[in-house]
């Protein structure tokens, strides 16, 4: 990774040189050339993230509707938030910016931690639901979807997981925070077709980095595709899925469906 931010000054990258001031910091700070790299890299990219845009509805709903936990309300804003169109439309189109703008609403202080909880874990439920109705394909390629351990953003994976559920893959949907080791062997056990992981802060990276390098090793066949916003950090060898859940979902459908 070094490698990389050198040869980024040898191309005459106008902030090579800040960049390697920060890298030399790190380093006398006690980090390693790899760690001090990646630290790097992790700073520049915060400042790349593209918001979701909302196509569909109001992308404010589902969070006002949180606010002093009005439980009827939040049910109402889900059954209108996805009475907009087909799972597949509502998904990037209303779902995804809705959870944004609910993070902006926490970060502004319109919204408690509680009721953020309360928001998301009735998105999750709501999910979960789509998933276990969705009819489990038997006969088709198996894929495990799931996060690395510690993180426990786990919306866009289950989102994902529906997504390929209903694009005719067997999708196993693992959840959050998911060991290392727990990890490996599932993968040794069942052979996938694919494992998809998500990167969705800052704080997963080195976590992410960690899985990968474990999955590859013990089953270097398996392909690992990942999604969230910070999957351009992952070793290149990992297909980067994009931000958008659906079409993400089709594209994988179709080559986890043609390798079979
Ligand atoms: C809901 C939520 C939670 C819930 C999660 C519940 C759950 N079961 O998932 C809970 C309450 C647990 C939570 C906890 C925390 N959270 Co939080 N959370 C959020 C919130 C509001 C929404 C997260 C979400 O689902 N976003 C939608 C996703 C799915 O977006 P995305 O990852 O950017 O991915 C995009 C695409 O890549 C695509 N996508 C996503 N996944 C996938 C997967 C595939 C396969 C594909 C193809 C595409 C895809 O969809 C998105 C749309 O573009 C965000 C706000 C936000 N801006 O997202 C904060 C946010 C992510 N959380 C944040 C923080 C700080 C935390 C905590 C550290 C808080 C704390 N002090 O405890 C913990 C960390 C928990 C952990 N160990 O992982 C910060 C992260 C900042 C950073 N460092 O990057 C955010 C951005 C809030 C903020 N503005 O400060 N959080």
């Amino acid at each position: 990774m070094t490698t990389e931010i050198a040869s980024d000054e040898m191309a005459g990258d106008g902030g090579a040189e800040r960049r390697l001031t920060d890298l030399a910091t790190l380093l006398h700070q006690g980090f390693s050339a790899d760690e001090a790299a990646l630290r790097v890299l992790l700073d520049e990219h915060a400042g790349e993230l593209a918001p979701p845009t909302a196509t569909l509805g109001d992308p404010d709903a589902l969070w006002r509707a949180a606010v002093g936990f009005d439980v009827d309300g939040l049910t109402r804003a889900l059954d209108k938030g996805f009475a907009l169109g087909t799972y597949a439309e509502v998904v990037d189109g209303w779902l995804l910016p809705s959870l944004h703008h609910m993070g902006l609403a926490w970060e502004r202080g319109e919204l408690g931690v509680a009721e953020e909880h309360f928001a998301s874990a009735s998105v999750h439920r709501r999910l979960a639901t789509i998933f276990d109705q969705a009819p489990r394909q038997l006969h088709a390629p198996r894929v495990l979807v799931g996060l690395a351990p510690g993180s426990r953003h786990e919306l866009g994976v289950l989102a994902f997981a529906v997504a390929l559920r209903e694009e005719g893959v067997d999708a196993v949907y693992l959840g959050g925070d998911v060991p290392l080791q727990s990890w490996v062997d599932s993968i040794t056990r069942h052979t996938p077709a694919g494992v998809v992981i998500a990167v969705p802060t800052k704080e997963d990276v080195v976590a992410c980095r960690r899985l990968v390098t474990a999955l590859t090793q013990a089953a270097p066949g398996v392909p690992l595709v990942a999604g969230g916003s910070y999957q351009d950090l992952l070793d290149p060898h990992v297909t980067r899925l994009g931000h958008s859940v659906i079409p993400a979902a089709a594209r994988l459908a179709g080559a986890v469906r043609a390798k079979v």
